[in-house]
């Protein structure tokens, strides 16, 4: 499908380092260094109930990801998908009536429209579940020559006992691993599975639910197979830095990971697996079961500059979990205008060091805040807030300005 419209980065005349960024799998931080392209996967919307303020936080991470790379001087190549069937889209479009090709279409749309707004780099590929079932179906044969699938009634199950790295990207034990799987989508009480952690790849028909042909009867994709197959294809194995939300973290990267490296005869799926927090609101996950959502869209609809959105979000660093407010947008609106009032002057205090330390930031593990809180320094020492105003740097807009477009997506 259509990723949405380009986002243009400004070149820089500065380079920044090489990126380290905390790995999921191992625990600790590896420095990224991709051998030609870095290959980038994250995983996309279910298109429903998008763009909501948490899933704008996933994407503007990895998107922080993505500008650091090239910071770098590392040439990107980036994944998405889009989930445009699974259980929870059909059945909101059955709750609310409409049909579920019409929600996805729709819903996708709007979320192209936000992440241009917020600036976030678009993929090289956004693609769909629905235009990869045959991606899907190939990958369960390799799969099935592999010994790793087997059938419950009309649907194909994959064994998680074929993958000898199985739970060593979430490195959950098992008592966890069965909560999580329950409550995230997995069955792990259903009669007949080899082992109630494996998940299902191929789900036979159901009445009233759309349904393709393959060679193991009528079905649609399982969820996990959808993304594996879509990365091993437009990226290939072992591709840097496989992405989202912490709350994918198991059972999906970790079945992403193993239906990939049982089928690619142990090559490793990633080389690191990136997690970003989960954003709250009113005390618990935003999530669309929930209902408590704050939509990009709503904000943008109220006049609310997109960028000061993205400020609020780089206020907090990826990895944790943060509570969303008003009182942080309406702050932000406030810092970007003051901001705008010391760029706007031209001359400031000097720029090189904010610069490098902005770069640097990034660099290390993605930290947005501490490169915020640079500019905000500057910002200060520029206006006079606590002194005299420092104009000694002629050109300290200029040299900023694209800094702060390029690396942190703020064009101010
Ligand atoms: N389509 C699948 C991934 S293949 C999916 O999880 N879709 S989603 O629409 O539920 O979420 C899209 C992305 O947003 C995922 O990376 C998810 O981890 C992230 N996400 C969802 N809720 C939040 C939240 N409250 N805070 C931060 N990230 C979130
Ligand atoms: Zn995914």
């Amino acid at each position: 499908m259509r990723a949405w419209s380009p986002v243009e980065v400004p070149t820089l005349s500065v380079s920044g380092p090489e990126v380290s960024l905390h790995d999921t799998a191992t625990g600790g931080r590896v420095t990224s260094v991709p051998e030609d392209a870095a290959r980038l996967y994250v995983c996309g919307i279910t298109p429903y109930d998008a763009t909501h303020i948490g899933h704008a936080n996933t994407y503007l991470a990895f998107d922080l990801l993505n500008r650091a790379w090239r910071a770098a001087g590392h040439p990107v190549r980036y994944v998405q998908n889009v989930t445009d069937v699974d259980d929870p889209l059909l059945e909101r479009a059955d709750k609310v009536g409409v049909d579920w090709v019409e929600l996805a279409e729709r819903e996708t749309e709007l979320f192209r429209q936000d992440m241009h707004a917020l600036r976030i780099l678009a993929p090289d590929a956004l693609v769909g579940a629905v235009e990869s079932i045959p991606l899907v179906i190939a990958l369960v044969q390799r799969l099935d020559a592999a010994g790793a699938i087997y059938r419950v009634e009309d649907d194909l199950y994959y064994s998680v006992s074929a993958d000898p790295a199985f739970g060593e990207e979430s490195n959950y034990d098992r008592d966890t691993m069965l909560r999580l799987f329950g409550e995230r989508g997995g069955d792990p009480d259903r009669a007949g599975k080899k082992d109630p952690l494996d998940p299902v790849v191929w789900l036979g028909e159901r009445p009233g639910e759309p349904a393709w042909e393959s060679p193991f009867g009528r079905g649609r994709p399982g969820w996990h197979i959808e993304c594996a197959a879509i990365a091993l294809e437009h990226l290939g194995a072992a591709f840097d830095v496989q992405g989202g939300g912490s709350d994918l973290v198991f059972p999906h990267h970790e079945m992403c990971a193993g239906h990939a490296q049982v089928a690619e005869g142990g090559r490793p799926f990633a080389q690191l697996y990136a997690h970003a927090g989960m954003v709250g609101y009113g005390g618990e996950k935003m999530s669309k079961s929930l209902g408590n959502l704050v939509f990009v869209s709503a904000l943008r609809n109220s006049d609310i500059d997109p960028m000061a959105v993205r400020l609020a979000l780089l206020r907090h660093h990826y990895r944790t979990d943060w509570e969303w407010t008003d009182a942080q947008l309406f702050a932000a609106v406030d810092d970007l205008a003051t901001w705008r009032r010391a760029l706007s002057l031209g001359a400031g205090a000097p720029a090189g060091p904010v610069v490098e330390e902005i770069l640097a930031a990034l660099a290390d593990d993605l930290d947005a805040p501490r490169a915020v809180a640079a500019v905000d320094a500057w910002v200060k020492a520029t206006l006079g807030t606590d002194g005299l105003a420092d104009t000694t740097d002629a050109d300290a807009a200029a040299t900023l300005l694209p800094v702060l477009d390029a690396a942190l997506g703020l064009a101010v």
